[in-house]
């Protein structure tokens, strides 16, 4: 067993939650925000057999985008960074996954 934590963008998580779910997958939605850009995103958690990581890959794949997001200066200023050393915008996205092995899972 595997489970997937998926970040984001907030603008694709329905979809991309939906998508799985139609496809028969479990699957729950965590508000969280990125530290870099420090605007929201989604965090999907995905608990799946082994043999369905590659599937689920793809359906988020397919619905997660790249986007150029303007990088805040407000919030990097607060870390201590000269606005001058900023990019102005990023690359963010389509999804971040990490895959962890499951030890145990049970519903009680
Ligand atoms: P943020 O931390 O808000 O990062 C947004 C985008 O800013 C990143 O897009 C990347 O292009 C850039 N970025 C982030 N940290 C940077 C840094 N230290 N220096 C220069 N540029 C930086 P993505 O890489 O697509 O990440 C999208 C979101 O996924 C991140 O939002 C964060 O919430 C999460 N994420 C990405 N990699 C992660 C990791 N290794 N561990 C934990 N969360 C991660």
């Amino acid at each position: 067993m595997k489970l997937l934590l998926a970040i984001v963008n907030n603008d694709d998580s329905a979809r991309a939650a939906s998508a799985l779910t139609d496809h028969g997958f479990f699957v729950t939605k965590l508000s969280t925000t990125g530290g870099f850009l420090m605007v929201g995103n989604t965090t999907l958690l995905i608990g799946i057999d082994d043999d369905k990581v590659d599937e689920v890959k793809a359906i988020l794949k397919k619905h997660c985008t790249t986007r150029k997001q303007a990088a805040s200066p407000t919030e990097s200023l607060g870390r201590g960074l000269r606005r001058d050393s900023l990019p102005t915008q990023v690359a963010v996205g389509g999804a971040t996954v990490f895959v962890l092995n499951v030890e145990e899972t049970m519903k009680i």
